[in-house]
């Protein structure tokens, strides 16, 4: 029930929009969630009733505006409350946005783990996720070519669970220590802070070849990986190599998936440039939007899991971060769901406070000796306790749905009001003991340790090659092609010869062509022999390929309808109605924002179609398809340029576009001119357009002028 306090805002249990009655952690939220409600009075942070927050307190005399006065406490608080506001960004991550959802497991995985979510099928479990870029600061755009964050805290029955993943399987270092030197390699460089929210610079490059751990690694970067069409269309991984631990106290290495539902897309690199300036919120929004509209974004959460007795049976070290498991090798066991089905309602006290910990895990999961998993769950507690002090645990959106009691106690902010007369274990009441394992106690897993202390790693981490190759080799030819695209994107912004010239050196030794067409490209000696002689295996699950969804699907995709005066109502009501009907999103573009009249409609009347945006306020960036109706509206939209762009980018983004009536000859006028935009001469003097696919095989201009003519001479 809502509660009305003094000042306006009010306590509401119905705040939470939609949430699920069994969503404890909705529920939990709730008790510190307030709405802004009208008709009620603005307050002092102390509760009292203001009556002027526009003008400061001063001496005034009818005709001049005199001192601002110090003892105005009305003015004071309002001024150093603003200029408290900030908070230190996160270090790395700091560009994300975040969503609420939960997790539903549909196989019991006893077997191999304890742990109540992951054996529980009755339970439907509360989660919190933020996505997130690495390298940019919190304003940076969200289509830059970078990893992403894929951080899931689980509110589990048990305590809070941290899966904080990324969306590419593997990192660039082996060592937590490297953290630091690598951080400061791929963010801006310290003497101009230069660039934002992109690798194309010559420190990060210099590291990479100074590291060549980081060698697989950088290759998933480059790839359409980095470019992901949408939060809700990448894939998820733990990264790091956790333990389960099961209730007969067996132990079986881990590593954690999640799986698009909606396939695994990628923008193309044009559209994630121009994206970056015409739309810099694209991922944000796109997240919001498919929520909104119950278009809920869903993965499957699989493991992949190796008993302890087989750790030392591959030919790489399975605690390497910068190796994956080939699922040829250690399959992918699909045992549950996660789905995002509610946004946030306010930002900063939600997803800039939220606070994720690797070292959060909860009985029956455990950790493992990997190098990098011990260093992040040391780091990942340190740095919340800068960014948002020593109490952080207690935030809403951090705080458990479970119980919490402990004899931890103080520090700034702290929240919690703790009765009793000790704070101490052992206490002369017993009061708040330590759980035994049967009472649901965590127990780390008894792992027998012995060794020689020293700064080293053992020999298989030395092999930096092999998968580097795989993941190449996996890809379709025009995957491949575009790492090629994004390696020669990046080292041409590398102004220092020896870092484009080795970074060559680098590519030989994972492929001779690839290493070949770069070096052309960005000005370095063609290498003549391969570093390293390419393996030439492939494994499944690496290519973006592998993931189409089961039946192809347009659900959630963005669609632009453009009409002008004139359109077909016919063709617009119907293309509108399917698009809807099959769960996608038309928006309606129109060459104004007040109402746009039909073929044959009383102008005069005030019927019309209000669109939803006038076409110079979007780009054809910003839509996944673009559908024009025909009618007498083609020949007012065929002379805007901004139209025929349109229509030529979308082409060139390969982007599906449809037309009926007179607008297929608009279509075609366009695209017969887009041989010229689209086309790029190859040094032999062909002519090809770029990444351009069709059935029959690469797009090719006579090909489509062929095509272009037998539609012509069928219609
Ligand atoms: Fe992080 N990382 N990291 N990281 N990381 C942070 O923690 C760190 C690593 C990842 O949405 C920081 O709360 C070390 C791998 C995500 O809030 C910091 C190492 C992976 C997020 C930190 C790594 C990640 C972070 C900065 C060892 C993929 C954002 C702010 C080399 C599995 C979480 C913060 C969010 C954030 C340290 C490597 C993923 C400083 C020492 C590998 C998704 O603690």
């Amino acid at each position: 029930m809502a509660t009305t306090i003094a000042g306006g805002l009010q306590t509401v249990g119905s705040a939470i929009k939609s949430a699920a009655v069994d969503d404890k952690k909705a529920a939990d939220i709730t008790r510190d969630t307030v709405a802004v409600k009208h008709g009620k009075f603005i307050t002092t942070d102390h509760g009292v009733p203001v009556h002027n927050t526009d003008n400061w307190l001063r001496v005034v005399d009818g005709h001049h505006s005199g001192p601002s006065l110090l003892e105005d406490q009305i003015a004071r608080e309002k001024i150093h409350r603003f200029d408290h506001e900030r908070i230190p960004e996160r270090v790395v991550h700091a560009r994300g946005t975040g969503a609420f959802g939960n997790f539903r497991l549909t196989e019991s995985a006893a077997d191999v783990t304890s742990a109540g979510v992951l054996t529980d099928t009755s339970r439907t479990t509360p989660v919190f996720v933020r996505f997130s870029t690495v390298q940019g600061s919190r304003g940076s755009a969200d289509t830059v070519r970078d990893v992403r964050g894929f951080a899931v805290k689980f509110y589990t029955d048990e305590g809070n669970w941290d899966i904080v993943g990324n969306n590419i399987p593997v990192f660039f270092i082996q060592d937590s220590i490297k953290f630091p030197d690598f951080v400061h390699a791929v963010k801006p460089e310290p003497h101009n802070e230069v660039p934002q929210g992109q690798t194309a610079h010559n420190n990060f490059w210099d590291f990479a070849f100074l590291h060549s751990e980081a060698t697989h690694m950088f290759m998933w970067a480059m790839s359409d990986r980095a470019i992901p069409r949408s939060f809700r269309m990448m894939q998820g991984f733990g990264v790091n190599t956790f333990s389960l631990v099961n209730k007969e106290g067996q132990r079986h290495f881990v590593k954690f998936h999640f799986i698009p539902q909606l396939g695994v897309h990628s923008l193309v690199w044009d559209e994630a440039l121009k994206l970056a300036g015409q739309d810099p919120d694209f991922h944000r929004k796109d997240l919001m939007e498919a929520i909104d509209n119950g278009a809920y974004p869903k993965w499957d959460f699989a493991i992949q899991t190796i008993p302890e007795e087989r750790q030392d049976d591959f030919e790489f070290d399975i605690l390497d971060a910068t190796k994956i498991w080939p699922e040829d090798l250690v399959p992918l066991r699909v045992i549950g769901e996660l789905e995002l089905n509610r946004n946030i309602d306010e930002f900063f006290p939600q997803t800039e406070q939220v606070a994720f910990c690797t070292s959060h895990v909860v009985p029956g999961i455990d950790f493992s000796d990997d190098p990098l998993l011990q260093g992040r769950n040391f780091s990942y507690f340190d740095t919340q306790i800068s960014r948002l002090g020593i109490n952080w645990e207690e935030l809403p959106i951090n705080r458990p749905v479970c119980p919490v009691m402990n004899h931890n106690r103080d520090g700034a902010m702290r929240h919690r009001i703790t009765k009793g007369t000790v704070n101490y274990w052992p206490n002369r009441l017993e009061a708040c003991p330590p759980a035994n394992i049967e009472q649901g106690g965590f127990r780390s897993y008894p792992q027998r340790i012995a060794g020689i202390k020293d700064r080293a790693l053992s020999p298989k981490f030395k092999e930096h090659h092999n998968q580097a190759q795989l993941f190449y080799n996996s890809l379709s030819d025009h995957e491949k092609a575009h790492v090629a695209k994004a390696l020669s994107f990046e080292l041409d912004h590398c102004d220092d010869p020896i870092v484009y010239k080795r970074m060559t050196m680098r590519l030989a030794e994972i492929d001779l062509p690839l290493a070949q067409q770069v070096a052309t490209m960005v000005g370095a000696p063609t290498p003549e022999k391969a570093g390293k002689q390419n393996h030439g295996k492939k494994a499944k699950g690496l290519s973006q390929l592998d993931f189409a969804p089961k039946s192809p699907t347009i659900a959630s995709r963005r669609i632009a309808i453009i009409i002008a005066d004139g359109f077909d109502p016919v063709a617009f009501a119907g293309m509108k109605g399917v698009i809807t009907t099959a769960g996608a999103l038309p928006f309606v573009i129109g060459t104004r924002r007040q109402p746009i009249f039909a073929d044959g409609e009383d102008t005069s009347s005030s019927s019309g179609v209000i669109p939803d945006h006038q076409y110079d306020g979007m780009r054809s960036t910003m839509f996944d398809a673009t559908f024009i109706p025909g009618g007498s509206s083609v020949m007012a939209l065929a002379k805007i340029g901004e139209i025929r762009h349109w229509i030529a980018e979308s082409f060139g983004h390969l982007k599906a576009i449809g037309a009926t009536g007179e607008a297929v000859g608009l279509v075609r006028q366009v695209l017969a001119d887009v041989d010229l935009h689209f086309a790029t001469t190859t040094s032999d003097g062909t002519v090809e357009s770029y990444g351009v696919v069709t059935s029959a095989g690469p797009y090719k201009p006579e090909s489509f002028k062929e095509g272009f003519q037998i539609l012509k001479d069928s219609t």
